[in-house]
């Protein structure tokens, strides 16, 4: 069995790291997801449900498990002197914190809110990068807009069945689950690979008359295929990226979460759900797209920038490309 900093160890001097910088970066993330996964399982007995009665930047309401993870993560990182400087989804500003620290890092403390008060998986995502602003000075925004081909890791925590958590250095997906009695995220997925084969789809088509006619001929186009197909893809959808992108990475599928014709720019959130799941994405194997380009080329510009995001096989996303680049049904090419 190996544990999380066992495999962290042994792979240092793969990662520039020398002075363990890395690790204690790692290490906080694990830390803090045991904690958030000890508060999920007792949410609805120790009342940590419900809203605190604000809204973040996002404009959206703050739940109380939301507001405790983001508190705890900028908490477990404002002590890590290797950072230099945190960005969070609940936080309207960039926190600088450590100037002498080499890393920055962005997190979604809770993704899939929504979820939250009625036991569905969430998850935490999180993307960091070396600096590029001078040492010994506070960071600046510029640290965090590096752009997605700059993360140097990258990953997410899912809080389901078991508490996984999974990450990319840039040399493959590796998984882990949380042994609880031994309180160690054990490697249980080495070298994970999306399978190639699109088995299930997952997105909210409520607002489907909104998407563009390329999109919609697409929806179209998989339902034509299902129909005459032996093995239908299967919809899946529960509303958090974090347990959607993980089950589409493990068995096969397609994400997509586009935008529409009023609000082209999408709901997600490009540097801590769309850079980061991008990145897995491609290290597993698949592709990532903004529907038009490559999501880890799309430049990154605010900190709570939105993005289109599509997430899959390459074959399922080069087809949605095609179809919105051409409008027209490639059935027929
Ligand atoms: P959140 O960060 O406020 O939780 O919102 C992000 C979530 C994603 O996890 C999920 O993919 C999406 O919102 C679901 O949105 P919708 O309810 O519109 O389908
Ligand atoms: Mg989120």
């Amino acid at each position: 069995m190996i544990t999380l900093e066992q495999f962290i160890a042994d792979r240092q001097q793969e990662l520039e790291s020398a002075t363990g910088a890395f690790s204690k970066i790692l290490r906080d993330i694990s830390l803090g997801a045991k904690l958030v996964s000890f508060y999920l399982r007792r949410a609805s007995l120790a009342g940590f449900l419900g809203e605190i009665g604000i809204t973040n930047v996002q404009g959206e309401s703050v739940q109380k498990l939301d507001d405790m993870a983001n508190r705890l993560f900028i908490n477990l990182f404002s002590k890590n002197p290797h950072i230099a400087g945190i960005a969070s989804e609940e936080e309207e500003h960039i926190i600088p914190t450590h100037p002498e620290g080499r890393y920055v890092i962005l997190l979604d403390p809770l993704d899939g809110s929504s979820n939250i008060d009625v036991g569905v998986p969430v998850g935490t995502i999180f993307s960091i990068y070396r600096r590029v602003s001078s040492i010994g000075e506070p960071c600046t925004e510029a640290d965090f807009l590096q752009g997605g081909r700059h993360q140097v890791a990258a990953g997410y925590v899912l809080y389901g069945t078991s508490t996984l958590l999974f990450y990319t250095t840039g040399r493959g997906v590796h998984g882990f689950t949380l042994e609880p009695a031994a309180g160690e995220f054990l490697l249980t997925y080495p070298q994970v690979q999306m399978p190639t084969k699109s088995s299930y789809y997952s997105f909210n088509d409520n607002q489907l008359h909104e998407w563009s006619e390329g999109l919609q001929r697409y929806v179209t186009d998989l339902h034509a295929r299902n129909r005459s197909s032996d093995k239908p893809q299967s919809l899946r959808y529960v509303g958090s990226l974090v347990a959607d992108f993980h089950r589409n990475l493990l068995k096969g599928g397609l994400f997509m979460y586009p935008g529409t014709v009023k609000k082209p720019e999408g709901k997600l959130r490009l540097l801590y759900e769309g850079f980061p799941m991008a990145w897995l994405t491609e290290q597993a194997g698949g592709k990532a797209s903004d529907g038009y380009q490559t999501l880890l080329d799309v430049p990154a510009k605010k900190i709570h920038q939105r993005t289109p995001l599509f997430l899959g096989p390459a074959t399922e996303i080069d087809r949605i490309t095609e179809f919105l680049r051409n409008h027209v049904s490639v059935e027929a090419v």
